[in-house]
């Protein structure tokens, strides 16, 4: 099958070209001025954006937390994601305690296969390093998971103290992966937790409170030096804070392979949406959302490039059912947001057209330099010869109101109810196919494939 795109801008993190795309079969084979040549369909995108498709490299789909799970499945979420113009993610695989990280890796293998409806790949969350634990961490990156993430949060669940994650650390250096780390002071935020409950403050706005940035800002420092000496490249995921933004400018002024990531949630909501009672608990995440001053920082942080990418940490939980877990006590609302749908939109409407990055950086912080930091380069996040035909026509001037009435993921809410934004991916082609067009639904579960990533941690340490 050959599909050729006609009279589109393609707008790639490096240059804005006017050209015509064809996709033959599943790869871009041809790019040019005015092509004539011939192809079972044209799609005419006179007007439109022809950008790659988006990479969202922080999902939990079905993830198990506070006693229930992730609402999204594989299905459900990717759908979602495709409808926003995404058309990759990498989902975290978790290693439970005391099992193994295959036994983990093949569970969430199984949950994926058969299901996704656009390709996908894994991280490993590790929250158990033992000597065995550590042997499995090679075979993994040669089967293409090349990053663990570990935290510093949630003590007696996903927890790892500093001798654990600086003996990952030093393995991953060996073995080429990348480190991910959930970066908060996970002892003392349980402290203030406890005297916040203690003295009546029950409600999800105290989730916020508990949650000190300083306590990020400390955690983020103290995990990049632990890869100083480690000479393991290191990923903040959803960086939040001034403070933590200020650790990894510090350390990459010094010339260290230190990266992060933030999310839109941290961009465009603050700390007020935790109050109004208990509605607050649609709101609750960690780290939590901040003081409106973070969120002025973490865009200066996309602009000189001390973050490099933009992911949802989509978690989701119906606020009838799941959130209300929490009534009565804040450490019992599940953590997490929706927004796997939401994320290249938002960052086109409040980036784009917000006067934030152009459009160019804005495909550079949703797709290309997602598949650079995580081993797809060349295959995803670019328009050029040899790549997936993963393509968006991008709509810039489209608009519409964000709503749980409209969306396709599988939750009760959105942290956006009514927010008008400017944007939107209007054909979505996944690997040469069309899964969207024009809001209908083409694609099918089990056409995503497993994508076996190449390690980048060597090409990061001398970047
Ligand atoms: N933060 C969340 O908000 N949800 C899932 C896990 C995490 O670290
Ligand atoms: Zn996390
Ligand atoms: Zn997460």
């Amino acid at each position: 099958m050959r599909t050729l795109i006609k009279g589109g801008t393609i707008v790639n993190a490096d240059a804005t070209t006017a050209a015509d795309v064809l996709v033959d079969g599943e790869r871009i084979a041809l790019i040019g001025e005015s092509l004539e040549v011939e192809a079972e369909r044209t799609i005419d995108a006179s007007g439109k954006w022809v950008i790659p498709g988006a990479i969202d490299v922080h999902t939990h789909m079905e993830l198990p937390f506070g006693g229930t799970f992730a609402k999204d499945t594989f299905e459900t979420g990717t759908r979602a994601a495709a409808f926003g113009g995404t058309t990759t993610i990498i989902d975290f695989a978790v290693q439970s305690k005391g099992k193994s990280l295959r036994e983990g890796l093949d569970a969430w293998m199984a949950k994926a296969e058969g299901n996704a409806c656009i390709d996908y790949g894994f991280h490993m969350i590790m929250s158990d390093v033992t000597d065995e634990s550590l042997k499995e961490m090679d075979a993994l990156v040669d089967e293409g998971i090349t990053d663990f993430k570990l935290f510093t949060a949630y003590p007696g669940v996903f927890y790892s103290d500093d001798g654990a994650i600086f003996r990952a650390m030093q393995q991953t250096a060996k073995n080429g992966g990348l480190i991910l780390m959930h970066a908060e002071n996970g002892m003392a935020i349980d402290v203030v937790a406890e005297q916040n409950v203690a003295a009546g403050n029950t409600d999800p706005y105290f989730h916020g409170t508990s949650r000190s940035p300083v306590f990020e800002g400390e955690a983020t420092n103290r995990v990049i030096r632990l890869a100083q000496v480690a000479e393991v490249p290191v990923y903040i995921v959803h960086l939040s804070a001034h403070d933590a933004l200020d650790a990894v400018r510090r350390a990459r002024n010094e010339g260290l392979p230190a990266y992060a990531e933030t999310c839109p949630q941290y961009l465009f909501l603050t700390l007020d949406d935790l109050g109004n009672g208990f509605e607050g608990a649609k709101f609750v995440c960690s780290p939590p959302l901040r003081p409106a001053e973070h969120a002025g920082e973490l865009w200066k942080g996309l602009a000189t490039d001390d973050l490099q990418v933009v992911s949802t940490d989509h978690c989701p939980f119906d606020f009838h059912g799941q959130k209300d877990l929490g009534q009565g006590d804040f450490r019992k609302v599940p953590n997490g947001l929706p927004g796997v749908e939401d994320r290249v939109n938002l960052l086109h409407s409040g980036g784009v057209v917000g006067g934030h990055m152009t459009p160019n950086r804005w495909v550079e912080v949703i797709s290309t330099a997602p598949a650079r930091m995580f081993g797809l380069a060349g295959r995803k996040g670019v328009i050029g010869v040899g790549a997936d035909a993963d393509v968006v026509i991008y709509d810039p001037d489209k608009k519409h109101t964000i709503s749980a009435k409209t969306h396709h993921m599988d939750v009760d809410y959105s942290c956006y109810e009514g927010w008008d934004v400017t944007g939107n991916a209007e054909i979505v082609l996944s690997r040469g196919k069309v899964i969207v067009d024009s809001g209908e639904w083409l694609g099918a579960a089990g056409d995503g494939r497993f994508l076996k990533r190449a390690p980048a941690g060597e090409l990061l340490n001398r970047t």
